[in-house]
């Protein structure tokens, strides 16, 4: 755990660093007033939390005695609060239900998100758990991405389900899952193509995939998890509205934490599109990720 600690403190850096460094200029004077208000609503907004929470955390601080001296510790120690208590309904697990057999796990994203590297992460916790797990390598568009999902596979132990390539992403799906129900497995995580520049395009492809995992087992997909690289800011805000006008989105996992100042933009997701997260990445590695914890990611964040 503290391991992990620190990890998400080094890759919540730049993000603490901004809003941190941030804090320290407003409050040379130490004082709350309307002009420092203002400032500290402005840094909020500019560390990608949006507007809407921005608002929201200062009207928090608008409540506090303005005449009083303050530290810029107690400031960062209020912010976390704040920040705390709006992220904490955010706070999910993702818990696999073992009499569905198999849990199948639909992971949407756009390219790029980091879909393929957080299955091969999940996929190895899992494993590592004692579940038998398979993967369905449905970006079937691009040659490398079913290498790049069996490549994970092989790190994983895990079984890849794989067809040639080009061929239709629901097809595979159906066949994909007919093996794993064969097979007996616990989770199956069916891994997608994200190209959102033909947006209509991808979002009939999902819906069709849906429909079409549904026809063998009517409750799947039990998850569907929407991946979402903190790099992109504001735009995964947009993300997460697109795909959830197109599949339920059960939950979260944001990726790539670490080397962008734009961690905030979690926070703007509680505050404006309220959706569970299950996991955050800080790396590529295999062990470079976690379940999501409101305490842990604010504390980070704000550099504490
Ligand atoms: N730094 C960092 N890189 C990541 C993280 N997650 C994924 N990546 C990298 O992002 C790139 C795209 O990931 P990939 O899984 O292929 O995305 P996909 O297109 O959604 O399947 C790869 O180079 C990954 O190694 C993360 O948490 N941190
Ligand atoms: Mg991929």
């Amino acid at each position: 755990m503290v391991a992990w600690l620190e990890k998400l403190g080094l890759g919540l850096k730049k993000s603490s660093q901004k809003i941190g460094g941030g804090i320290s200029e407003i409050f040379t004077k130490k004082k709350l007033d309307a002009e420092t208000l203002d400032e500290l609503e402005e840094l909020l907004i500019t560390s990608d939390m949006g507007v809407k929470t921005a608002a929201k955390i200062v009207g928090e601080f608008a409540k506090m005695r303005q005449d009083k001296e303050i530290t810029e510790q107690e400031i960062r120690e209020k912010l976390a609060i704040e920040l705390e208590k709006l992220m904490n309904p955010c706070e999910k697990k993702l818990v696999i239900d073992t009499t569905k057999k198999p849990f199948v796990i639909l992971m949407v994203g756009v390219n790029g998100a980091g879909k393929t590297t957080t299955i091969g992460k999940l996929a190895t916790k899992l494993k590592d758990k004692g579940m038998q797990v398979s993967l369905i390598a449905a970006d079937t568009f691009r040659a490398a991405a079913v290498e790049q999902l069996k490549v994970w596979g092989e790190r994983a132990k895990v079984r890849v389900f794989s067809g040639e390539n080009g061929c239709d992403s629901a097809g595979l799906c159906f066949d994909g899952l007919k093996e794993a129900i064969e097979q007996k497995d616990d989770v199956v995580f069916i891994d997608t193509a994200g190209r959102l520049q033909n947006k209509s395009g991808l979002m009939e492809e999902l819906k069709k995939m849906v429909r079409v995992i549904k026809k063998i087992i009517p409750e799947a997909p039990h998850e569907t998890i929407l991946t979402l690289d903190a790099t992109t800011g504001q735009n995964a805000l947009s993300q997460v509205e697109i795909f959830k006008q197109c599949v339920s989105v059960s939950g979260l996992v944001m990726t790539k934490l670490d080397g962008t100042a734009k961690g905030g933009v979690l926070a703007a997701i509680a505050g404006e599109n309220p959706t569970a997260v299950y996991y955050i990445g800080v790396g590529e590695g295999i062990d470079d990720i976690n379940e999501f914890s409101a305490h842990d990611y604010v504390r980070g964040l704000v550099g504490l």
